[in-house]
């Protein structure tokens, strides 16, 4: 059983450790017998004859049967007993118990199994424990005390001793019955005629080790039943060989603890497995990180569709240094400018893309995936496209060989394979039918990098670049890095 709330238990441990077996001092045997007021602190762990041990759930008769064996009335004896709905017995109890001359210590306990709180049944079965560990003269028998009614119960809670004590217990147990009635008490037979099967057979099981508790309120300590009872519950006690060890105890106990390690192990290589799941989504949120860091120096999809001088349409990717695609001039018309520099591509790595959708006045739509760095003309000048506002946006499109404002109608996220950077001459680029800038990254202020992007322009005039590789241009490279100090202006 998994102790539900292991840190109060070591509570209990503790405190059951300093106070339950060192109330008081004595070595002499008179003051063993009754309520135990036991010894000091050299003998708290251990008692000095073999147990006899009460156990069962809760307000089932245990105290009552501890008094009968001690030669008390059910309800008069040194063991509390109450009508009540909340437990009498919290701590172990001891007295001494003699039979034939020999002496055992009889020890009440907490009740156990609470079927209504498992955190209470732990609790009573770690004080259990706790006392079996002061058996140091093994135990002599376990009185199960059971109300006859719970029969049904039976194998369930048998269960959970044999898992608690180990299959030896059952060598030494003995099942005491409470409310039981008048005729059943008396005769045995009667009794016996009132088992269904499965008690028969885990009876038989037991060698049908079994006695009434007399029921308080209805003997006294005059009645010959209750002699009758109690003297045979003494004789089973006596019956058994050998006590039943502590060493066989601990033996089940570290079963049960190393099952319970190899359950903790199981949940710790779980909460680890789920802890390399979430890095693993960590690492795949940086690498999505990563293209988005990379997309900040990238420029367009590499489908994105760019119109050739004569009308054809391309894709950027077949674009070559030398062509003329569509731009914008510095007369706000559409013209034909030669690229003068692929300023890099890429057609493998992974790039972070905005998908900017607009509708034509024809009621169809277009899209343009470009970086979010990257600059176009938005509301009456260059802007980043991630500035882009759906709705509130108005980006330049051709449309029908002619420039025209339209609304941004959805601007959203996607990761893309590959992407370009073509220049041109005039600085500026109508891809996928919208007006847009061949720069990025820098603050858009697109004649001042257009002027600065001179000298590389006018090399390009008479050595045409065949620059076409993933890294940006060196040139590029160099202004992104140095564009503050470059335009101190910015
Ligand atoms: N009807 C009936 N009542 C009984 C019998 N045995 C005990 N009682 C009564 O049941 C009540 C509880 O008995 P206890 O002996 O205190 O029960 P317990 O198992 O020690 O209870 P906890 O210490 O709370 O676990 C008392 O009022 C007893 O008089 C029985 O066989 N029949
Ligand atoms: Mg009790």
């Amino acid at each position: 059983m998994v102790a539900k709330n292991q840190e109060e238990i070591e509570i209990i441990k503790q405190e059951l450790l300093r106070s339950t077996y060192s109330e008081g001092n004595s070595n002499s045997e008179e003051q063993d017998i009754g309520k135990s007021s036991s010894s000091d602190s050299e003998e708290i762990n251990s008692f000095r004859y073999p147990a006899v041990i009460l156990i069962g759930n809760a307000g089932v008769g245990k105290s009552t049967l501890g008094n009968w064996l001690l030669g008390y009335h059910g309800d008069g004896g040194p063991f509390e007993t109450k009508a009540s709905c909340d437990p009498v017995t919290l701590e172990p109890q001891t007295a001494l118990l003699e039979i034939s001359d020999r002496k055992y210590n009889l020890i009440d306990t907490p009740g156990l199994f609470d079927v209504k709180d498992d955190a209470r049944s732990d609790i009573a079965l770690t004080k259990l424990a706790n006392t079996i560990n002061h058996c140091s003269y093994g135990i002599q028998t376990i009185i199960f005390v059971v109300k006859k009614s719970f029969g049904k119960e039976i194998d369930r809670q048998i269960q959970a001793i044999k898992g608690f004590l180990g299959e030896k217990a059952l060598d030494h147990i003995l099942i005491a019955f409470t409310h039981v009635n008048m005729d059943q008490t008396m005769d045995r037979t009667v009794m016996k005629k009132s088992f269904n099967s499965r008690m028969i057979n885990f009876l038989n099981k037991i060698d049908n080790r079994w006695i009434v508790s007399p029921n308080p309120d209805l003997f006294t300590l005059e009645d010959d039943i209750v002699y009758t009872n109690v003297y045979e519950a003494k004789d089973i006690i006596e019956s058994f060989p050998e006590a039943y060890t502590t060493d066989m105890f601990n033996r089940v106990r570290r079963a049960r603890e190393e099952a319970e390690e190899a359950a903790r192990i199981k949940a710790q290589e779980e909460r680890l497995r789920a802890c390399e799941e979430e890095i693993s989504r960590l690492r795949n949120n940086a690498g999505i990180q990563a293209a988005r860091n990379e997309a900040e120096k990238q420029c367009f999809s590499l489908d994105t569709i760019v119109t050739l001088e004569g009308g054809k349409k391309i894709e950027m990717s077949e674009v070559r240094v030398g062509d003329k695609v569509a731009c914008v001039g510095s007369n706000n018309k559409v013209e034909y400018s030669e690229v003068y520099l692929i300023a890099h591509v890429d057609k493998d790595k992974q790039a972070e893309f905005l998908k900017v959708d607009y509708t034509k006045p024809d009621g169809t739509t277009g899209c343009l995936n470009l970086t979010s760095e990257h600059h176009l003309f938005v509301n009456g000048s260059f802007d980043y496209a991630h500035n882009i506002r759906p709705n509130d946006s108005q980006i330049q499109i051709l449309y029908k060989d002619e420039l025209i404002p339209v609304r941004v109608t959805n601007v959203s996220k996607e990761i893309r394979k590959g992407y370009i950077g073509i220049f041109t001459r005039t600085g500026t680029i109508i891809a996928d039918d919208v007006f847009c800038s061949c720069y990025s990254s820098c603050p858009p202020y697109q004649n001042i990098i257009h002027y600065i992007m001179a000298p590389i322009r006018f090399t390009t005039l008479f050595h045409k670049s065949n620059y076409c590789d993933s890294e940006i241009h060196p040139y590029l490279k160099f202004l992104y890095n140095n564009y503050k100090s470059i335009t101190g202006a910015f």
